[in-house]
């Protein structure tokens, strides 16, 4: 390898060896630009790579709140800002149990590449807390979330820093936190955040865009195989908010997802989520109790495998996991390759832990697509609702909807291209890389060292 990337690599490994999913994003994401340093000296000369893999700035905050019962309790929040070169910061909250450090700072640096495929001028930050959601009733959310905002509000702003929903955090949650920071200072500066009602201030499909745009990102993948997406069968895991958005634009061009899996099983529907009716079932069930799927089986009667993920199935002809970082270990990667499915397509934010992604690409007859690729259109409609903001008006669905094709089309393009300019072939993962850090580096190298 590039003596100056192994540098870097081993000094990420040595100093943040306790926050192994930023060790594991960093590995991933520099062994693919190999040929880009060997083609630009003067990026080790700047020292670059390090400066890149090292938030500009990052906090951490106490958040204290009431539960119903008066009973007080402590959690940690944080913010990493992790790269300003090409716009104003810009990522989720995660609000979940198990977030620490490692998972903040994976998710802000994938974020970093992510915003700058998208083409429009956004930063890389993500943020959250080891809050757990799960069973707080809604006047302890907002209780947590105005403490949140208390703590973070004269960090971030239009500008400067804009949250966003990530897992843990859907509309209810952004409401009470834009209440809050509305309610702090005396303004309204709506840009602040997005993912906002459409009362105040979001936009039309910011809900349903990460799932579309990962539809339309697969589109070009079947256009370059000259394949069609009708007629399709999907296997997800999750049935989140992405994974939703998925289920209705597959259903809309004649695709159907048959397989969705959650925390307790998976679910085998040979029809696909195909109606509209179902769709809505899914949102209810998934808000009564976001730990069972089972549910849909019992009410139209079709299969539930109890503890599996639907990994190895074969009557599929794409997977799409959608869940969360690290569903996709050798184990499930594996069946993935025995099932003879021609499309891996990532959504959720790194669900394939590095040894399954590179089996999964050295494979050579299945086409890996990556997430930061793939689900880039969540946070370009969010870019899109802070241009709505500026300008105090709102698009319509169809715009924002075309403005969100034609983002996901430039980013399979402009990845297909960075990876055939260095000779790679039609490698999506190392050329969402390339093209995401060539934005980034040549900002950061005009802007000067610091
Ligand atoms: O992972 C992601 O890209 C998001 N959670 C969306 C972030 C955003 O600012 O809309």
């Amino acid at each position: 390898m590039n003596k100056y990337l192994e540098s870097v690599l081993a000094g990420v490994k040595e100093k943040y060896a306790y926050q192994k999913e930023f060790v594991q994003t960093v590995e991933e994401v520099l062994t693919s630009l190999e040929p880009v340093i060997n083609a630009h000296p003067e990026y080790e000369q700047a020292d670059l790579l390090n400066r890149m893999v090292e938030p500009e700035r990052m906090f951490t905050f106490r958040v204290n709140w009431c539960d119903d019962n008066g009973k007080w309790h402590t959690n940690r929040g944080w913010r990493c800002q992790f790269n300003g070169a090409i716009g104003p910061y810009k990522g989720g909250l995660r609000f979940q149990k198990n977030v620490y450090e490692g998972i903040i700072k994976f998710l802000g640096f994938e974020q970093t590449f992510k915003n700058s495929l998208t083409g429009l001028p956004i930063g890389g930050a993500k943020g959250g807390s080891d809050f757990d959601p799960a069973g707080k009733s809604d006047a302890e959310v907002m209780r947590f979330c105005q403490s949140f905002m208390t703590a973070l509000y004269r960090y971030i702003g239009p500008d400067i820093d804009v949250p966003a929903g990530d897992m843990g955090v859907g509309g209810r949650e952004i409401g009470y936190l834009f209440g809050q920071y509305r309610r702090l200072k005396g303004t309204f500066e709506n840009g602040v955040l997005t993912g906002k009602g459409m009362s105040y201030g979001g936009s039309l499909i910011r809900p349903e865009a990460t799932g579309y745009g990962a539809v339309y990102y697969l589109q070009e993948v079947l256009k370059h195989e000259n394949d069609d997406i009708k007629g399709k069968r999907i296997a997800i895991s999750g049935y989140g908010n992405v994974g939703w958005g998925i289920m209705k634009k597959a259903m809309q061009l004649g695709a159907k997802v048959t397989y969705f899996a959650g925390p307790d099983g998976y679910i085998h529907d040979p029809d696909g989520v195909n109606t509209e009716e179902k769709l809505n079932y899914i949102l209810e069930m998934r808000e009564k109790d976001p730990m069972h799927c089972k549910p849909y089986a019992d009410k139209y009667g079709v299969e539930f495998v109890p503890g599996e993920k639907c990994w190895g199935v074969k009557d599929v002809d794409i997977y799409m996991p959608a869940a969360v970082q690290n569903d996709v270990t050798m184990k499930e990667a594996e069946k993935i390759a025995a099932s003879g499915v021609k499309y891996y397509i990532e959504v959720a934010n790194m669900p394939t832990t590095n040894d399954a992604l590179n089996f999964l690409r050295s494979k050579g007859d299945i086409i890996v697509a990556p997430s930061k690729a793939v689900n880039a259109g969540g946070v370009g409609v969010s870019a899109l609702e802070m241009s709505q903001n500026s300008e105090r008006l709102s698009w319509t669905a169809e715009e924002v909807d075309e403005k969100l094709h034609s983002m996901m089309k430039n980013i399979h393009a402009n990845s297909a291209a960075a990876a055939e300019k260095y000779g790679l072939g039609y490698d999506l993962v190392a050329g969402a890389n390339i093209a995401g850090f060539e934005k980034v580096a040549d900002a950061m190298m005009a802007q000067g060292i610091f």
